[in-house]
């Protein structure tokens, strides 16, 4: 058998999120965001201590380094910045951010930025969030003022998964403000923070900035569920809003015909419509090819078949397998499909639909310019025995992962890095502690980090460039 190889400039790196890592929610002038509140009324869990990143940075770096990891994806928390979003700047959250670069330097680690992670500034969320125009306006002054202070950030990323901000808050009810079946706000949503992106890209472009910019995005394929014409449509419905919608205003600076006659059947199926100005294309067209870099999160892929009853969902948070449901009026439902491995999550694995993504971006998209893939990963409970973590089945995901990205580089994609979710455990938003990512363990409460055997294998990959 021969082992396939990667490029040998290829980035190997690891994510994490400012809110998942940092821990320190009220320090040093911390503004607050809705999660704050959000986990305290939930009473499971909170971002206290999470990694405590805020104070471990040094060890997690130092670690990067031992382990031939390139780079560190994080993020800035806007709110440490700006506490209220806009208006007066938090002088030591600023200061935090300079020392977590200084440290990447030292040890010649890249730090890959980006500045919203699912984390806007309370008073500006309780404000309608993206739903606001002002509140894009706020964005783009924290992203012009992070682009003039942090000259020591090359890679910039505007946004983390606009699709899962906007589902995730509006679509599904799965986050604050727990809003559930509004597509009209979902796409207003999706629409809006686009926007946002433009104008920090142009921003970024016409300030002549030294470095690169892109946008992060969810994409995960959607297949049919039979080849019943449909299960077809409904498939194609559920790209549309997931996939198309984004990457036609990221790359065309507008929506096709198509995605759009797509996305007012779903909203008319709702009784929904939304006007979108059409002024907003200008900018957004200039920035279409402005974009440095996409960055994928990809963790699974999803069958979609018709489906024309009511709304209904169950987002499994517990780890419980077989619990998920998937209805979406106007879209389909999402079925299991028994024969494919799953996490206990219900995400089902499939490394084929990663590299079908790969090269349908290509062919769709030729102006994508290149691709990094800034999130993959299997959450899992993992065993912790002694300070030893067995943890074959991630290296097996990412070993098949992996594949995936080098036969779609030998059909012509350019991809030119991975960052595996996460690189130490960190909290996650919705399932709490016991889903873990990490390629370092993360005792929560003596917060000492133990590396996985899946850390040894990745060390090896990185050195090699050969996917053992
Ligand atoms: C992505 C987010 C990450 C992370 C990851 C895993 O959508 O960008 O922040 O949370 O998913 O998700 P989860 O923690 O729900 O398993």
């Amino acid at each position: 058998m021969t082992l396939n190889k990667l490029p040998e400039d290829f980035i190997m790196g690891g994510a994490t999120a400012a809110y998942q890592a940092e821990g320190s929610t009220t320090a040093d002038g911390k503004g607050q965001v809705i999660w704050d509140k959000f986990l305290v009324d939930k009473g499971r869990y909170t971002a206290d201590p999470a990694s405590d990143f805020y104070h471990q940075y040094p060890v997690d770096i130092e670690l990067c380094k031992k382990f031939h990891i390139d780079s560190i994806r994080m993020s800035i928390a806007w709110s440490r910045i700006f506490p209220k979003g806009y208006g007066e700047v938090n002088q030591k959250g600023v200061d935090y951010y300079h020392s977590v670069f200084a440290e990447c330097k030292k040890h010649g680690v890249i730090p890959f930025v980006t500045l919203h992670h699912f984390d806007t500034p309370k008073e500006l969320f309780d404000n309608d969030d993206f739903l606001n125009r002002e509140n894009v306006k706020h964005f783009v002054d924290y992203a012009k003022f992070c682009f003039e202070e942090f000259p020591e950030v090359y890679y910039w990323s505007t946004f983390n998964e606009i699709y899962p901000v906007a589902s995730n808050q509006y679509l599904l009810g799965a986050f604050p403000p727990e809003v559930q079946f509004d597509i009209e706000k979902t796409v207003t949503c999706l629409h809006n923070m686009m926007f946002a992106h433009a104008q920090a890209v142009n921003l970024f472009k016409d300030g002549g900035y030294k470095g690169e910019i892109g946008v992060v995005h969810s994409l995960e394929t959607k297949y049919p569920a039979s080849d019943a014409p449909e299960d077809v449509h409904a498939a194609k419905l559920d790209d549309a809003l997931s996939i198309k919608l984004l990457l036609d205003a990221t790359y065309l600076g507008c929506y096709s015909e198509t995605t759009w006659d797509y996305v007012t059947e779903i909203l008319k199926a709702n009784n929904q419509s939304v006007e979108i100005d059409e002024t907003d294309f200008i900018e957004m067209k200039k920035a279409a090819n402005r974009n440095d870099f996409l960055g994928i999160n990809n963790y699974g892929s999803h069958w979609v078949k018709k489906y024309d009853g009511e709304s209904t969902l169950n987002y499994n948070t517990t780890g419980e397998k077989g619990t998920q449901v998937y209805r979406i009026k106007g879209i389909g439902e999402r079925i299991a499909r028994d024969d494919l491995p799953k996490t206990d999550w219900d995400w089902i694995i499939y490394p084929q639909g990663l590299q079908d993504l790969l090269v349908r971006i290509k062919d769709e998209y030729p102006n994508y310019n290149k691709i990094f893939i800034t999130e993959n990963g299997l959450g899992y409970k993992d065993d912790f025995e002694d300070g030893i973590v067995m943890d074959e089945p991630r290296i097996d995901y990412l070993r098949q992962h992996f594949n995936a990205i080098s036969k779609a580089i030998s059909q012509g994609v350019n991809i030119k890095g991975y960052f595996i979710w996460s690189l130490m455990d960190v909290f996650s938003w919705v399932n709490g502690y016991k889903k873990r990512y990490g390629l370092f363990y993360v005792d929560f409460e003596t917060q000492k980090r133990y590396p996985k055997e899946s850390a040894y294998w990745y060390k090896m990959v990185s050195d090699t460039k050969t996917i053992i």
